[in-house]
């Protein structure tokens, strides 16, 4: 961990906004929860009473046998449970309870390709049927209940569809971000143990492919366990194919031995339903791990209340389903509560930049969940490429993935809902399961920049380095007092790693790793990461993993990785690079360093600025002073503190004078 000073540029706009902003009348009048007093209340209540608040949210879920205890444990030592004794099927309740009723016919997923004529619709129906060939195709080429199932495919109804299917038979999912190298998806195969690995030829960006099978072929040289790997035609590219691994997933599901019937396991509510990697302060990703009922229980009540969502909604999330918002609100939140959802395969500015908005006027979307880092890509485009667009259908946006500077906030607010959409801004993170803290649309005024209030359950605070609960309005370290449903059960395959991550800082506390303050109104306002994690265009990574790609080059020392404020992407990459006695600096080599990093973890990770440095500021200790790092690389030379204690001052002066521009 470096100091607990928030790094975040966006504290100076965010200190300064004052604005407020009412609910809008007609969201007032018809959401699920409709007055600031009425959130208080329950809020309180879910404080007070947890046992009977939790008891009650359950009822959102469908169970095959009913628990018999809500929950037992703490965050002292970290073991704690939900629903325990509660039997229940994921895939049941995103599809089996809806076939049954009207809904048995309505669109489930409704999917756009980057093409404009590729669309497809799957009704819940439809939706059953498919997940339920794939379950047993699953299960035909060996996958029991327990067993990992590693997923690497573009946004694509086969992703959706095979998450569910896992859920079906108990298996437990890792997708891996289809942006991610051969090499990431090769370490997190392995750490999971998966046998089978479910890809697609291709994916499309910007009209090219990405090509999924070849980097599932390169990654698959170092996963000597995986004896299967299944592959969605897509694209049509031209692929290699190993007959005796690989097989078609339209000649596999399809083949007459598979049923298109396949009962639903019923799952311990503890049962692991899904590993998920994500980056920390250290160089090695966690497989965070989410359990059965907490999981769905949180993502269904946090759906229905922070998007308030409706029988008639159509709610697109334009998250990929390789990151936990794709986990929770493209798949389960949407799918558990029986609404329509959008998946969309494509960027957001490509053939044109208006390209959301045309989408959002093609299906009448009612509730649009996106990121900052689009919002501030899109703002700088001509407001007539979303004027010329009927946006009626509109009532609910939502952003996630870092602070949203207040200029972006009142842009979608004025500009894309028209003055007429309450907007949510949701605080939450891979190991939370789903959103902590955030406004809710019907009852709780906003203020740009600011998350607002914490969700039901959830005990937050704020604490200085000593770990005491300081005055807030100054601002430290966000943690969670309590355990809730959604929160992750542990790091998979590590034990103590849940513990020793995220409860040893603040003991018998979770630790999110984020600074923040609070209001006089209680607003919470998030300041950014206060370890060496970036957030690059809401994307979580680790400096320390980057630096470990670079220093894997044989021509580079020692690498220091620092974030910077970029004007779209929030935060960019700035790398110090100190090169081995032999190699010299070149232009050519910086491109190959980038081109090395791409191919370590992936494209998101590619340093946005590549500096050379004869030396790097150490103390007398040996240790970088990434502080000092840190404002060089945002260009805050009046402010760097004392460099006294360094062993070689001199640094200083000369990486200013280097400075990559
Ligand atoms: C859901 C997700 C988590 C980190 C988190 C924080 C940042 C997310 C935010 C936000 C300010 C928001 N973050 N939402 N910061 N305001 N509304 O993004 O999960 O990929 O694990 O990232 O993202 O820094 O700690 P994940």
């Amino acid at each position: 961990m470096s100091g607990q000073t928030p790094k975040s540029s966006t504290i100076d706009t965010v200190l300064e906004e004052q604005r407020v902003f009412n609910p809008p009348e007609r969201i007032k009048e018809t959401a699920h929860i409709r007055s600031y007093e009425e959130y208080k209340e329950l809020y309180d209540y879910s404080i007070k009473e947890p046992e009977a608040f939790w008891a009650k949210q359950a009822e959102l879920v469908d169970w095959i046998k009913p628990f018999k205890k809500v929950y037992e444990g703490d965050l002292v030592e970290g073991e704690h449970k939900w629903y325990l004794g509660g039997k229940l099927n994921v895939s049941a309740n995103c599809i089996d309870r809806h076939i049954n009723t009207w809904r048995k016919n309505k669109a489930a997923i409704i999917w756009q390709g980057e093409k404009r004529d590729e669309t497809r619709v799957l009704t819940y129906n439809e939706l059953y049927n498919q997940v339920c060939r794939v379950a047993n195709t699953l299960k035909k080429w060996g996958v029991n209940k327990g067993d990992r199932v590693a997923l690497y495919m573009p946004m694509i109804p086969e992703l959706a569809i095979t998450m569910l299917a896992c859920s079906r038979i108990g298996a437990i999912h890792n997708v891996v971000f289809g942006g991610f190298s051969a090499d990431s998806l090769r370490d997190r195969i392995n750490d999971s143990g998966a046998r089978i690995l479910i890809t697609a030829d291709a994916g499309f960006r910007r009209g090219a492919y990405i090509p999924l099978k070849d980097n599932a072929d390169k990654a698959l040289e170092g996963c000597p366990g995986v004896h299967t790997c299944i592959v969605v035609k897509h694209t049509g590219a031209d692929i290699n194919f190993w007959t005796q691994r690989d097989k078609w997933w339209h000649h596999e599901i399809n083949s007459p031995d598979i049923s298109s019937v396949c009962p639903p396991e019923a799952m311990d509510s503890e049962d692991p339903l899904f590993i998920l990697y994500t980056s920390g302060s250290t160089g090695k990703p966690k497989g965070v791990m989410h359990t059965t009922g907490g999981y769905l229980v949180y993502t269904s009540l946090t759906m229905k209340y922070i998007f308030d969502l409706k029988e008639e909604d159509t709610f697109w999330c334009t998250a990929d389903s390789g990151w936990i918002t794709g986990h929770s609100y493209v798949i389960y939140g949407p799918l558990a509560l029986g609404a329509t959802t959008l998946m969309y395969e494509g960027l957001h500015n490509y053939p044109n930049p208006d390209r959301l908005w045309q989408v959002i006027e093609k299906y009448r979307v009612s509730i649009f969940y996106t990121a900052p880092t689009i919002i501030r890509g899109l703002m700088k485009e001509d407001e007539e490429w979303v004027k010329k667009h009927d946006l009626s259908s509109l009532r609910l946006l939502g952003t996630v993935g870092e602070p949203i500077n207040p200029e972006a906030w009142v842009w979608y607010h004025k500009v894309v809902g028209n003055e007429k959409c309450a907007i949510v801004d949701t605080y939450w993170q891979t190991e939370t399961g789903g959103v902590i803290i955030t406004p809710l649309p019907g009852a709780i005024p906003t203020k740009p920049g600011s998350a607002a209030m914490p969700f039901f359950g959830i005990e937050p605070a704020i604490v200085d380095s000593n770990g005491e609960e300081c005055d807030s309005k100054d601002g430290g370290s966000l943690i969670i007092k309590r355990p809730w449903p959604g929160l992750m059960r542990g790091v998979y395959n590590a034990p103590d790693r849940f513990r020793e991550t995220y409860l040893t800082m603040y003991p018998g506390n979770y630790f999110t790793g984020d600074g923040a303050r609070v209001d006089e109104d209680g607003y919470y306002w998030l300041l950014g990461r206060v370890d060496d994690v970036l957030n690059v265009s809401g994307h979580r990574l680790s400096t320390a993993e980057i630096e470990s790609a670079l220093v894997s080059h044989n021509k580079v020392a020692e690498a220091a990785v620092v974030g910077y404020p970029h004007d779209i992407k929030g935060e960019g990459i700035y790398a110090y690079v100190l090169l081995k006695n032999n190699a010299k600096a070149s232009s050519e080599l910086r491109a190959q360093l980038g081109q090395h990093v791409r191919k370590v973890i992936g494209p998101v990770a590619s340093p946005d600025k590549i500096h050379i440095v004869e030396q790097l500021p150490k103390t007398r200790s040996g240790k970088i002073m990434r502080r000092i790092l840190r404002k060089i690389a945002s260009g805050e030379f009046e402010q760097l503190g004392d460099t006294s204690t360094l062993s070689n001052p001199e640094s200083v002066d000369e990486l200013i004078k280097t400075r990559e521009e």
